[in-house]
Parts: C-alpha cells; sequence; structure tokens
C-alpha cells in the first residue's frame, strides 16, 4: 500500500522552458555529456535519514511532519520503505542511501536492533528487485543514541568502542548484501566538547585502530566498495576529529590508511570549516582520496549546518568542475544530503525539493562541462606555470639552496611579475553559467 505521493506522476525531462512545477529543465538522464549518460556522471542518491526521518524539529521545537509511516515498530519501518521506493521511483533516483537508525526500530537490545536491521535489509533487497534504485552507501548511527554522547570509536568507556564496531559490522554486513558500492563513516561525535576531559592522544589511537578494523573487515567479507570518511569540523561536538579534508589526510597517512580510505565531501561541512566546496574537492583530487559528495548548501548567514537543497547553479558548478576535472566519479555520487525547511509540510514539497536539487546539479554539471570543453580555462592555468615545464625548472627542484643561489647570480635571474588575471577568468567563467 503507497499512499502518500499518490497523484504525483513520475517527473520527466521537459526542457528549459517548460512552466510546469514538477518538471527537469535540466536533467535529462540519457543526454550524453563528454561521452556519458547525465546519469551516470551526477549518480544521484537520496538521504534516507532527511527525507524520511527526521520530524522536522529544530532546537526549539520538537515534531512538525505528520508522516503516516512515524512509529517505532517493523510495520512502520516497512510502510516507509514503501513510502521511500515511491519517491525514488516518482523523481528517478539511480541510488538511495541509509542509516541502521533510519530504517528499522530500535530494540531492547544489540542483537533484536542487529535483527530488526537484517529483517528491513531483505525488505529492500525485494524491492530492490523491482526497482531501478540501487545503494550508494550505507552507514552506521553513532551519535543519536545516549550511549554514543562521548563519542563512539574515541569513547572513554571501551564498552561503547566495542558497542559501536558491533554497529558497523553490521551495517557493512547490511550494505555488502544489498550490494552497496560505498560504506560511510561520519564521526558525528568523534571529537569533545571540553579538552579538560580529553584524552586525545588516546582517541586518536582508538580512531586509527577502529579504522583500521573497518577496512580488515571489508577485505574479509570481500566488500569491493569504497570506504569513505566524511570530514566536518564541528556540530554536534565543539571540535571533530574530522576536520576537513587535509586533517583527514593526515590522520589517513598517520595510520596507513590512504590507500585504502577515501572521503565524502559534504557541500555544507566545508563551509563550516572555512573552505569552498570546491576547494575541499580539489584538494581531494589532488591528494588522491576524492570518493564522493553530499551535496546541500548551507546558509551562509546562520552558521549552522542547514543542509537545504542545492539551488545555487554558479556554485555547484564550480563543484562539479572540480569533479569533472578529476575524472568524474566513480563508485562515488551525488547523495542529498539536504532536507526540508520544518515548514514545508506537503507530500509536493519533497518531491519538488528532489527535483530541484537535481536540476541545479545537472544545469550546474553541463555548465561545468562547456567549460572544460571549451579549454580556455585549462589553457590559462597550463600557461600560468608553463615556466615550470622547461627541463631547468624541473632540474631545479632536484639541486639544493646553494646551487641554486650560484645560478641565479650566475645568470643575474630577476623575476618579472605578470597577472593573475583573476577578473578575467572570473568574466570567462560567468560567460558558461
Ligand atoms: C551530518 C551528516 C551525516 C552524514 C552521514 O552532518 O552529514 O548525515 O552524511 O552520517
Ligand atoms: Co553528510
Amino acid at each position: 500500500m503507497t499512499t502518500y505521493f499518490e497523484g504525483i506522476a513520475p517527473v520527466r525531462y521537459e526542457g528549459p522552458e517548460t512552466t510546469s512545477e514538477l518538471a527537469f529543465r535540466h536533467y535529462d538522464p540519457d543526454r550524453v555529456v563528454l561521452g556519458k549518460r547525465l546519469e551516470d556522471h551526477l549518480r544521484f542518491a537520496i538521504a534516507y535519514w532527511h527525507s524520511f526521518a527526521w520530524p522536522g524539529n529544530d532546537p526549539f521545537g520538537g515534531q512538525t511532519f505528520e508522516r503516516p509511516w512515524f512509529g517505532d515498530d517493523m510495520a512502520a519501518a516497512k510502510r516507509k520503505a514503501d513510502e521511500a521506493f515511491a519517491l525514488f521511483e516518482i523523481v528517478g533516483a539511480p541510488f538511495f542511501c541509509f542509516h541502521d537508525a533510519d530504517v528499522r526500530p530500535e530494540g531492547a537490545t544489540f542483537a533484536q536492533s542487529r535483527r530488526n536491521l537484517e529483517e528491513m535489509v531483505d525488505y529492500f533487497a525485494a524491492k530492490m528487485e523491482r526497482s531501478k534504485t540501487k545503494l550508494l552507501w550505507g552507514t552506521a548511527n553513532l551519535f543519536s543514541h545516549r550511549r554514543f554522547m562521548a563519542g563512539a570509536a574515541t569513547n572513554p568507556d571501551p564498552d561503547v568502542f566495542a558497542y559501536a564496531a558491533a554497529t558497523v559490522k553490521a551495517c557493512l554486513d547490511a550494505t555488502h548484501k544489498l550490494g552497496g558500492q560505498n560504506y560511510v563513516l561520519w564521526g558525528g561525535r568523534e571529537g569533545y566538547e571540553t579538552l579538560l576531559n580529553t584524552d586525545l592522544s588516546r582517541e586518536a589511537e582508538q580512531a586509527g585502530r577502529f579504522l583500521a578494523m573497518v577496512v580488515e573487515y571489508k577485505h574479509r567479507i570481500g566488500f569491493s566498495g569504497t570506504i569513505l570518511i566524511e570530514p566536518k569540523p564541528q556540530e554536534p561536538t565543539k571540535h571533530q576529529y574530522d576536520f576537513d579534508v587535509a586533517t583527514v589526510y593526515g590522520f589517513l597517512r598517520r595510520f596507513g590508511l590512504e590507500n585504502e580510505v577515501k572521503v565524502n565531501i559534504e557541500q555544507g561541512h566545508a563551509i563550516l570549516a572555512g573552505h569552498s566546496f570546491e576547494h575541499e574537492i580539489a584538494l581531494a583530487a589532488s591528494l588522491g582520496i576524492f570518493g564522493s559528495i553530499d551535496m546541500n548548501r548551507n546558509d551562509y548567514q546562520s552558521g549552522w549546518d542547514t543542509d537545504q537543497f542545492p539551488n545555487n547553479h554558479p556554485e555547484v558548478m564550480l563543484a562539479y568542475y572540480e569533479i569533472l576535472r578529476a575524472g568524474g566519479f566513480s563508485t562515488g555520487g551525488t547523495n542529498f544530503d539536504a532536507k526540508l525547511r520544518r515548514q514545508s509540510l506537503d507530500p509536493v514539497d519533497l518531491v519538488a525539493a528532489h527535483v530541484g536539487g537535481m536540476d541545479a546539479c545537472a544545469r550546474g554539471l553541463l555548465c561545468a562541462a562547456a567549460l572544460l570543453e571549451d579549454g580556455s580555462l585549462e589553457r590559462a592555468r597550463a600557461e600560468r606555470y608553463a615556466g615550470w615545464d622547461r627541463p631547468q625548472a624541473q632540474a631545479m627542484l632536484r639541486s639544493d639552496l646553494a646551487a641554486i643561489a650560484a645560478r641565479v647570480e650566475s645568470e643575474g635571474i630577476e623575476p618579472q611579475p605578470r597577472s593573475g588575471r583573476q577578473e578575467r577568468l572570473e568574466n570567462l567563467v560567468n560567460r558558461f553559467v
């Protein structure tokens, strides 16, 4: 029985001029750009937690949404799955993502929670046989329940570490069984509220060993997906250890995991860390750890992780430009870690949010592809560094300070400053928006 979205037809591509509210203007899944279908470039996923589990609460008030699937028994969980797959079909989502806690009721014991998850995994598997929607990634919620209030892997209590390890094992098993293409670890409470009660050294060692165990277990069960860490600088904790891409890379190198783990970069988290989204993507790509993205938009005034659906075309374009420059997604994709505003009560609001977000991403990717194909920006970049292509410049990197100093005097080297051409490049980019 699927009723919540009754009366809402599957959303189709109608072109930029259409006036239909629920139509794609830019997202034509079959359109081929840079040798690939748009659907295969973007690899959209729907986030179960925001779209189906979140009740509309904020720090000052509780539930605003009244969803027919809200409840804490297995029947409610199955109804939720039915409605979720109905939305996946309406918007043509190729993927979805979930936490264990989004899809199953919490049991009285760990074993009961695990059995509930396994029952839901079988329920999903049956639905996925009849649907085109696949699993982009699975993950464990190691931050909502009070047992995790002082962290999961980094908890001062070893029993919490054990509970978290058992939970991740169950979620990796679930992800593997459903053919998930990645597994995400977001360290929601892996950080601290106050340094006064925190042993940074122990917590880092615990986190490093925990991640190594996840990688070991992935290989043991033959899970071929990618393990992803999702950086975020703070919120809920005051300071989170997976602060940003650079910090995560340092952590991976410290524990010898830089070839095993990549990053899932979220727009709002990049902004909270004081970076742009495209900076984080470009850095991850240059370090060889770019994996996937959580696509949303932050409110630039609020200082909170507001998780709004993306709608800013020029911003989205710059993110996809870096992704295309890096060769595009492999196992990763575009997961909407975005939620409605709490006054958006109607079924059609949830559909329209995804349609608008998908369209903004498609438009951004199309603009980025045109800019890349035009080649002017990449030529300007290459030209700026052309001096380094000369053999003598490369040889300098293998020499030493004394030899370089001698050459500066013998050749009378006097650098000639050149324009960085920023405004001209910004104008060039805007031609493609
Ligand atoms: C929280 C966040 C999470 C992760 C998955 O800010 O982004 O939803 O994406 O746990
Ligand atoms: Co996220």
